[in-house]
């Protein structure tokens, strides 16, 4: 059961080509959204040309892994989930654990990036960093939904 007393937050979750490439990571990592009493708006599995990756990612454009990165991020499918919760984006967060998954095994063993990353570039799963970033990449990602018309149809049903 779900005790939704608060008001609802929305975050945009990414599972990356490295652990959609393993169906067991994937219902796993399924589980583990349900598990943590997330609610699942929208969910779609899709693919990105080299431009959307180098466009999403364009705050990192001088870093040295970008290169590696937008490479990575349009070399197969993803999953991209829209998920409402009280707190969804540090709870989401907290769940993947640090970005860079020798970390996360040291600190976190539990967190998803401990459990499933491959490397600091391919570490399974992204998340939207603050109610800023959810806006943007939940409109990068499913530019037909209108989150203040969901907001205003759903989220009273959930107070
Ligand atoms: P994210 O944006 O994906 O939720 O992760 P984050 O805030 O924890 O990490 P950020 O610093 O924003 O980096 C974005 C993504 O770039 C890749 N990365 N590779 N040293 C590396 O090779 C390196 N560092 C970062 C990761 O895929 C990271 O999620
Ligand atoms: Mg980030």
């Amino acid at each position: 059961a779900r005790h939704l007393s608060k008001v609802l937050q929305l975050t945009l979750a990414v599972i990356k080509p490295d652990a959609m490439a393993h169906p067991l990571m994937m219902e796993a990592l399924h589980q583990k959204i349900l598990d943590n009493d997330f609610i699942i708006v929208r969910c779609k599995d899709l693919a990105w040309e080299r431009q959307d990756s180098e466009k999403f990612y364009a705050e990192h454009s001088g870093r040295f892994f970008y290169q590696r990165l937008v490479e990575f991020m349009s070399s197969g499918p993803m999953r991209a989930y829209i998920l409402a919760r009280e707190d969804a984006i540090r709870h989401w967060r907290g769940l993947m654990g640090p970005t860079k998954v020798f970390r996360a095994r040291y600190t976190d063993p539990t967190s998803i990036r401990a459990q499933f990353g491959l490397t600091d570039t391919r570490n399974t799963t992204h998340g939207s960093d603050s109610p800023e970033s959810a806006q943007r990449e939940i409109s990068f990602f499913f530019p037909d939904f209108h989150q203040a018309d969901w907001m205003e149809k759903e989220e009273p049903l959930f107070r």
